[in-house]
């Protein structure tokens, strides 16, 4: 092993614990360089990882397909530690912490062996910013190490801003020692899933992940860090980490208004944070798609930062239509995983626009022909882009000190009972509406079509530790600051559907509109009427020039189905029934509040 080029001395007897345990080869202490990101991109060139894109059509630009069985996170996999499983609540996996950690470094035992063991010193935050956090990954797979590079600020920066001081540790294998005169995988992992675990320690902060190379499991900086231990972080500091894209918008007076959005998978959280506004003049700027980390600023308001540093996207359903500014922000510099390989050297998936390539190669690397009845992209394949390379990136997008916010958004797929739009009464009455988030599922990867899935905050996956904590943590935010300077809270439901089953609000830019009577209600000149849901915009409150929409949708996006909303509080009283005595007292009195307006509606 060459010196390590720090003297932080927890960090180095670490990487010795884990090294003599895990017996790689060799440790690379990563720099962050460009010269060492290109030496491990053509290293897995060369070894069949990555397939370079032909760099006139895709400057810079790799194809990776990952083993068919590591193609997502796996939730079920995903454990938190806590010392109770109390504490960890009954949303989350749970195994007694010794028991795990003795189970852990035995499967670690020689797990690295024949690789090298890279070491990732990174920042979730802009580096040096009072709201960042340094973690260090150990990993044995150079995949992770070029992801880290584009999704973290990582290497020497990361290595000299944590100094001699304290770090998060992120232990990941991909679970498949290499032994010697053996030809490796093009993408080694252990393929019984069964065998994958995502581990969180809560109490000692740390994260083990071993078995899965694959984005979230992976990548620990994202889920791992920013979202399941951060949150735990936040509870303990009085801040919030969430799992909200961050978005600005200004009117054509030059009003700018930062909004943070959660949203459950599949809602098209990417689509919006960096939207085309349909409306002329409008303009939407992008500080984050997917984690917010949001504190109390020394004037009382709330501010969000984005930890992250680039986007791991869904590629298919990915177009110009449908979120230009990504489209854009692939072109150059950006690793695709899981997606197919025209002839020409470029990049396919299905619903990306344009006619289909007359063949191609598919994600799990065979032949492909429209209408051969396979996916040509895997339906979770992803691009990795630097967040830099949007066209529309904030330009406050790297404040250290983060981005006021003036409303939050909570939404979920919903094709009955919900309007398109309703702004809570109050910051109890905004908590109650994030805590009954969710969508119906839709796709067979989901279950069964038709069953709703509550996923409060759209952090079902992701909170560290008790569901019920978690929203009482929410509820103390009000105590914690002057209320008038707190965002005000929305849902939004750009799902709803007909009778017949049709999809009653366009989506995409035509969101815009919903967002400018969000912005003209938090500077008190959007008009509303109160409803026994919350206040929903007036019949002529919403700009809807030159938009196609008929009065009878309109009138349907906006109705209050009252008995459909009976049916909708039972239905969230039965899930706060699951979080037991921790549900917070006052949830539970918003939920008879709504019932006590249904029943004189
Ligand atoms: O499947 C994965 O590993 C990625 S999951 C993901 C990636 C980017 C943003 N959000 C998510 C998510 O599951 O919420
Ligand atoms: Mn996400």
């Amino acid at each position: 092993m060459t010196a390590p080029p720090t003297t932080n001395k927890k960090l180095i007897a670490w990487v010795n614990d884990i090294a003599a345990l895990a017996t790689p080869a060799s440790v690379h202490w990563c720099d962050g360089s460009d010269k060492e990101y290109h030496a491990l991109c053509d290293l897995m060139v060369s070894h069949g990882t990555f397939t370079r894109l032909n760099e006139k059509l895709r400057p810079g630009c790799y194809l990776a397909r990952s083993h068919a069985s590591d193609v997502a996170r796996v939730e079920d996999r995903t454990y938190i530690c806590a010392k109770s499983k109390e504490e960890a609540g009954p949303t989350n996996n749970w195994t007694e912490p010794t028991e795990m950690r003795a189970k852990l470094r035995a499967m670690f035992k020689g797990c690295m062996k024949g690789r090298t063991l890279y070491v990732i010193p990174f920042s979730m935050g802009p580096i040096g910013s009072p709201v960042a956090k340094i973690g260090v990954e150990i990993t044995d797979s150079p995949y992770v190490v070029v992801n880290m590079r584009i999704m973290t600020r990582m290497g020497a920066a990361a290595l000299n801003a944590l100094g001699d001081g304290d770090f998060i540790p992120c232990v990941h294998s991909v679970g498949a020692p290499l032994e010697p005169g053996r030809q490796d995988a093009p993408w080694p992992c252990e393929p019984d899933p069964a065998k994958k675990y995502i581990v969180h320690f809560p109490d000692t902060r740390e994260i083990w992940s071993y078995g899965s190379g694959y984005g979230g499991n992976a990548l620990l900086g994202k889920k791992c860090l920013a979202l399941r231990i951060a949150s735990v972080a936040a509870r303990a500091e009085g801040w919030l980490a969430e799992h909200m894209l961050i978005l600005a918008l200004t009117s054509p007076k030059g009003e700018k208004h930062y909004i943070c959005a959660a949203f459950p998978s599949a809602c098209g959280k990417t689509n919006l944070a960096m939207m085309q506004p349909a409306l002329p003049g409008w303009t939407v700027r992008c500080v984050g798609d997917d984690i917010a980390w949001i504190r109390i600023g020394a004037d009382g308001r709330l501010y969000a930062v984005n930890p992250e540093h680039g986007f791991f996207g869904v590629a298919p359903g990915t177009s110009a239509q449908s979120n230009f500014n990504a489209m854009e922000t692939i072109r150059r510099n950006t690793i695709f995983t899981n997606v197919a390989l025209t002839p020409e050297g470029d990049v396919w998936w299905e619903d990306m626009g344009g006619p289909a390539p007359a063949k191609a190669i598919d994600w799990e690397g065979n032949e492909w022909t429209p209408g051969c009845g396979r996916k040509a992209a895997h339906p979770n394949a992803r691009f990795t882009a630097p967040a830099a390379q949007c066209p529309v990136i904030d330009p406050e997008w790297e404040s250290p000190e983060g981005v006021p916010v003036s409303a939050f958004l909570f939404g979920g797929r919903r094709p009955g009972t919900i309007p398109l739009v309703s702004e809570a009464f109050s910051w109890e009455h905004g908590v109650f509406m994030g805590s009954a988030a969710g969508s119906e599922t839709t796709t067979a990867a989901l279950g069964k079509a038709g069953v709703l899935r509550r996923d409060p905050f759209a952090m079902l996956p992701f909170c560290g530790y008790h569901m019920g904590d978690y929203l009482a943590h929410w509820i103390s935010i009000a105590s914690r600051t002057d209320r008038a300077k707190l965002p005000k809270v929305f849902f939004v439901n750009w799902f709803r559907k007909s009778t017949e089953g049709k999809w009653l609000w366009p989506g995409y830019g035509d969101n815009s509109r919903v967002l400018k009577w969000i912005c003209e209600r938090v500077a008190g000149t959007g008009k509303a009427v109160k409803t026994p849901i919350g206040n929903l915009p007036t019949p002529d409150a919403l700009d809807l020039s030159g938009l196609d929409v008929s009065e009878e949708d309109m009138r349907q996006l906006l109705a209050i189905d009252v008995e459909g909303w009976k049916r909708e509080a039972d239905n969230i009283g039965s899930y706060y029934d699951t979080l037991g005595s921790h549900l917070p007292a006052a949830l539970r009195a918003e939920l008879e509040q709504l019932r006590q307006r249904l029943a004189t509606a």
